[in-house]
C-alpha cells in the first residue's frame, strides 16, 4: 500500500484515486447526484434524489417511505436507452436518449430512471461505466487495499482524517474483527508513535501494514527466499517445482517477476520480495484454477452430445413457479453465465400474439417476441457455442405460425433452419460447427429425412402428443380414466425449425435403440432419470453416447429448488436443467462443473463416457480405464477479509469454519470440516489437514465453503467455490470466494495447499 494513496483517501471526500478516475467530471457529477424519475409502472413514476457513495461501488437514494431507511446497493452493470423491459413497457419512444437502467447483484430487480436532460442520462451512464470498467481492472490487492480504505474512511466519524481508539475499534469491527479492548489498546500505542492520541498520515500506514500482515505468507516466503533475504530467479524457480509441482523453467520465474515485482532495485536484480510474492500468488498464476482452463482447452469437434451442456429450466421465472415473475431480464442473466439451453413455455396471448409463463399459475406474462430479441442480444456475449431454444409449446396454430415467423426473422441466419450436411447425417454437428447458432428443441412433424427427399410434399399439420412437463403437472389431463395422452396440432412452419432436437417420448432403452434416430431426444423428470441412473446406468451411459437426454425438476418443486445434477453427469446426460434463478448448493456445483473450457457452457464428457461398448458403471466401480485412484491432500490454511453477512445485528462478527466436499461418483463423495474460529472474519488461520480417496477424478468437483458457525441453527453461508478437481492446481493457492448467487466477493479469500497425487 502506498502510503500517499492512503493519505488521498483519507482527507479527500473522494476515494478514487485507487480508480485512477481522480478529477474525472463525470464521476464529480455522479458523488453529487441529482434528481431521477424513477419508474416502476405506466402510472408509477417518481422523482427520486440519487447520488453514488464515496466507496463508488453503492448508490444512495432516499426513501420515501416512513420508517424504512435511506437505501443504498451495489450495482453490477449499466444499460443506455430503453433496453429493460420496464422501460420498452411503461415510457415511450420518444425519451430513449433519456432513459438508462441500473442491474444489480443478485435477484434485486433492475432500476429504470429518465434523466432530465440527455447530457444528464449520458453523464450518469458514462461515469458509471468508467467505474466499471476500471473496477474490473483493479488486481486483488488492489481491491483489498479499495476495501479497507472506504472502511477506514467509514470509522473516521468525524472526518478529521485522523482515527482515534475509539474509531479505531469501529474500524475492526467493520472489518469483521472482534478484539478485547486490551489488544485493541496494544495496537493502537504501537502505531501512535507520535503520542497524539489518534493515528495519521504515517501512523495510519503503519497501522495498515500491520494489519495485512499474514504470518504464514513470512514462513512460506522466508524458506525460499535465501538469496539476501530475497527470492532470486533461482529461489522463486525452486518454489515453483517443489512446492506448486509446476512444470516450470527460469524463462517462467523471469515472467513472473517481470509481472508482479513492484520494486524497482528488486526487479533489476530480478528477485522478487515479499509484496511481489504476495502479488504473485492472488493472481491468476496463483489461483486454484489452472489458467490453462480459464480458456476453451478441450476438443470441440466432438459430437456436441459428447458434451454436458449447462441448461436451465424455466428460465423464464425469476423466482418461484407459482407466483414468481417472469422476465426477458431472466434469459439475459441465464445467458451472460453461459447457460448454453434455455427453456420456453408458449402459450396464446392476446392481440395474437404468442406469450411466455407458467401454465396454470399466477406467474407473470413476457411476450414470445421480446423474449426472443433478448436471447438474441445476449446469446453469444459470454460464450460463442450454440444456444439450444427449449420449446414447450401450447399454442393454437395461428400464434404457432408466429412463433415460427418471429425467430426466423429476429434470429436470421443464426438460426438453424435446415441441417449442416449435403446428405442425411448420422451423428450430431460439433460445438465448433455450430458456433454462433441456435438451435430449435421441440415437436417435428416428420422425420429429419424429409428434408433430403423432395418427394413427399409433408403433411401441413398434424396431432402430435404432448407428453412435456406441464401436461405432467396437470394432472386432471394426463391421468383421466388412464386415457392416452392429450394431443395438440402442430404447424408445419413451426414442425420445419426442428433439425438436430426433436422431442419425442421415451419408450425404453432397447425400444430406443431400434427406433430412436440420433436427432431424435427425450426429456425425463427427475425421478424418473434418478431411477433410471441407478438401475440402468450403463444402458443410460449407451443411449447417451448416440443420443441427448434431457432432464428436468419435479413440478412439486414449486419453490423452484433443485435436484441434485452429479448422479445424472455420472450417467452421461448432456441437458441436466436446473433452476437458474435459485441459489442453491446444486446451483454451485453446475457453476463449477461449467467452471473449466473457458465457461463456454460445454464440457466435453470423459472418455469412458463416450467409446463403444464401455462398462462403466458409477456405482459397482468395476475395473476399468476410469479408474484412477488418486490421493488428494488438502490443507485449509487462512481465509482474508470474509465479508460480514449480518450488517443489521449486534453480534456481527462471524466465527468462520471451512468445509471441503468432493461431489463425484458414490464412492468418491465425502466432506470434511475445520474448527470454528471466534469472532474474525478478518483474516482467521486453521492449518487443517484432510485427505481424501478419489477413484473417478475426471468426474470429480471440489467445492470449497466458508460458514460462520451458529451453535442454535444452521451455519449461514459465508462464501464459496467450486471447480473440476481435475481444474485444479497443486501447492500454495489462493481460492475466491462468490456468494450464493454466484457473484465474486472481490476483497475475500481463502489461502490452501493442495496436493493431488496418484495413489501407490
Ligand atoms: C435520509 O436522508 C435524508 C437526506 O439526507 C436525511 O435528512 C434523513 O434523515 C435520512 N433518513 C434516515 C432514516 O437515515
Ligand atoms: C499455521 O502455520 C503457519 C506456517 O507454518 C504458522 O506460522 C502459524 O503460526 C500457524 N497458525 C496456527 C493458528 O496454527
Ligand atoms: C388442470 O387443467 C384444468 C383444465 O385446463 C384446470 O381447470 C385445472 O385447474 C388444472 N389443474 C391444476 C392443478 O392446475
Ligand atoms: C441404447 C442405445 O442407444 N445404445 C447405443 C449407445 O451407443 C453405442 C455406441 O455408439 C451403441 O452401440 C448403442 O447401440
Ligand atoms: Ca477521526
Amino acid at each position: 500500500a502506498d502510503c500517499w494513496v492512503l493519505f488521498v483517501c483519507l482527507t479527500s471526500d473522494l476515494c478514487v484515486t485507487p480508480l485512477g478516475l481522480e478529477g474525472d467530471v463525470d464521476l464529480r457529477f455522479l458523488l453529487v447526484g441529482g434528481e431521477l424519475l424513477k419508474v416502476k409502472s405506466s402510472s408509477w413514476k417518481k422523482n427520486r434524489f440519487y447520488k453514488l457513495q464515496e466507496d463508488c461501488t453503492t448508490m444512495w437514494h432516499e426513501s420515501h417511505r416512513t420508517f424504512k431507511r435511506n437505501q443504498t446497493c451495489e450495482y453490477d452493470s449499466v444499460r443506455k436507452g430503453r433496453q429493460s423491459e420496464g422501460l420498452q413497457k411503461h415510457t415511450e419512444a420518444h425519451v430513449e436518449d433519456l432513459c438508462f437502467s441500473i442491474i444489480f447483484k443478485g435477484r434485486r430487480r433492475n432500476l429504470d430512471l429518465v434523466a432530465a436532460s440527455v447530457e444528464e442520462a449520458r453523464q450518469w451512464v458514462n461515469g458509471l461505466e468508467k467505474i466499471l470498467s476500471n473496477m474490473k481492472k483493479l488486481n486483488r490487492q488492489q481491491t483489498s487495499e479499495h476495501w479497507i480504505f472506504n472502511c477506514m474512511r467509514k470509522a473516521d466519524k468525524n472526518k478529521d482524517n485522523k482515527i482515534t481508539l475509539k474509531e479505531l475499534k469501529h474500524f475492526l469491527r467493520q472489518i469483521n474483527i472482534e478484539v478485547d479492548d486490551m489488544y485493541a489498546e496494544v495496537l493502537f500505542a504501537k502505531c501512535d508513535k507520535s503520542n497524539s492520541g489518534s493515528l495519521e498520515g504515517p501512523e495510519i500506514k503503519h497501522f495498515y501494514d500491520l494489519l495485512i500482515y499474514r504470518e504464514e505468507i513470512d514462513v512460506i516466503y522466508g524458506k525460499y527466499a535465501t538469496t539476501g533475504e530475497q527470492m532470486s530467479v533461482k529461489n522463486l524457480l525452486n518454489f515453483l517445482l517443489n512446492e506448486q509441482r509446476e512444470v516450470a523453467s527460469m524463462e517462467d520465474a523471469v515472467r513472473l517477476i517481470e509481472r508482479y515485482e513492484l520494486d524497482d532495485s528488486a526487479k533489476q536484480k530480478n528477485h522478487m520480495t515479499k509484496d511481489g510474492f504476495l502479488m504473485y500468488l492472488q493472481q491468476e498464476e496463483g489461483s486454484i484454477l489452472n489458467p490453462a482452463h480459464k480458456e476453451v482447452f478441450q476438443d470441440m469437434s466432438q459430437p456436441i452430445n459428447h458434451y454436458f451442456i449447462s441448461s436451465s429450466h424455466n428460465t423464464y421465472l425469476m423466482e418461484d413457479q407459482l407466483k414468481g415473475h417472469s422476465s426477458t431480464e431472466a434469459y439475459i442473466k441465464a445467458l451472460m453465465k453461459s447457460c448454453r439451453c434455455v427453456e420456453l413455455d408458449c402459450w396464446d396471448g392476446p392481440h395474437g400474439e404468442p406469450i411466455i409463463y407458467h401454465g396454470h399459475t399466477l406467474t407473470s406474462k413476457v411476450l414470445f417476441k421480446d423474449v426472443i430479441k433478448a436471447i438474441k442480444e445476449y446469446a453469444f456475449k459470454t460464450s460463442e457455442y450454440p444456444v439450444i431454444l427449449s420449446l414447450e409449446n401450447h399454442c393454437t396454430l395461428e400464434q404457432q405460425k408466429l412463433m415460427a415467423q418471429h425467430m426466423i426473422s429476429i434470429l436470421g441466419s443464426a438460426l438453424l433452419t435446415s441441417p449442416l450436411e449435403d446428405q442425411m447425417p448420422t451423428a450430431f454437428p460439433s460445438p465448433q460447427e455450430l458456433k454462433g447458432r441456435f438451435i430449435i428443441k421441440g415437436k417435428r412433424l416428420n422425420k429429419l429425412d424429409a428434408v433430403y427427399s423432395n418427394t413427399s410434399p409433408g403433411v401441413e399439420e398434424d396431432c402430435v402428443s404432448e407428453e412435456d412437463e406441464a401436461a405432467e403437472t396437470n394432472n386432471s389431463k394426463t391421468d383421466s380414466n388412464g386415457q392416452k395422452k392429450s394431443k395438440i396440432k402442430l404447424a408445419k412452419e413451426l414442425s420445419d425449425l426442428v433439425i438436430y432436437c426433436k422431442s419425442v417420448h421415451f419408450s425404453g432403452f432397447e425400444h430406443a435403440k431400434d427406433n430412436q434416430a440420433f436427432y431424435e431426444m427425450s426429456s425425463f423428470k427427475e425421478s424418473k432419470a434418478v431411477n433410471l441412473a441407478e438401475t440402468a446406468v450403463n444402458a443410460f451411459i449407451h443411449h447417451n453416447m448416440t443420443k441427448l437426454s434431457r432432464i428436468y425438476p419435479a413440478g412439486s418443486r414449486t419453490d423452484s429448488s433443485n435436484y441434485d445434477p452429479v448422479p445424472l453427469w455420472n450417467a452421461g446426460c448432456q441437458i441436466v436443467a436446473l433452476n437458474f434463478q435459485t441459489p442453491s448448493k446444486e446451483m454451485d456445483l453446475n457453476q463449477g462443473r461449467f467452471r473449466s473450457n473457458g465457461q463456454s457452457g460445454y464440457v466435453l464428457k470423459p472418455d469412458f463416457q463416450r467409446y463403444p461398448g464401455t462398462e462403466f458403471d458409477p456405482v459397482t466401480l468395476t475395473k476399468g480405464p476410469w479408474l484412477k485412484h488418486k490421493n488428494f491432500h488438502v490443507m485449509v490454511i487462512s481465509a482474508q477479509q470474509l465479508p460480514k453477512i449480518n450488517k443489521d445485528k449486534c453480534k456481527s462478527i462471524v466465527d468462520p469454519l471451512v468445509k471441503v466436499e468432493i461431489y463425484g461418483v458414490p464412492a468418491d463423495t465425502c466432506s470434511k470440516e475445520t474448527r470454528s474460529i471466534e469472532n474474525n472474519g478478518f483474516n482467521p488461520m486453521w492449518n487443517e489437514t484432510f485427505q481424501f480417496d478419489i477413484h473417478v477424478p475426471e468426474l470429480a468437483l471440489v467445492r470449497f465453503l466458508v460458514e460462520d458457525y451458529d451453535s442454535t441453527s444452521q451455519n449461514d453461508l459465508i462464501g464459496q467455490y467450486c471447480l473440476p478437481l481435475t481444474s485444479l492446481q497443486n501447492g500454495y493457492r489462493q481460492v475466491p470466494l462468490l456468494t450464493k448467487h454466484g457473484d465474486v466477493i472481490p476483497s475475500a479469500g481463502l489461502f490452501v495447499h493442495l496436493m493431488l497425487l496418484d495413489s501407490k
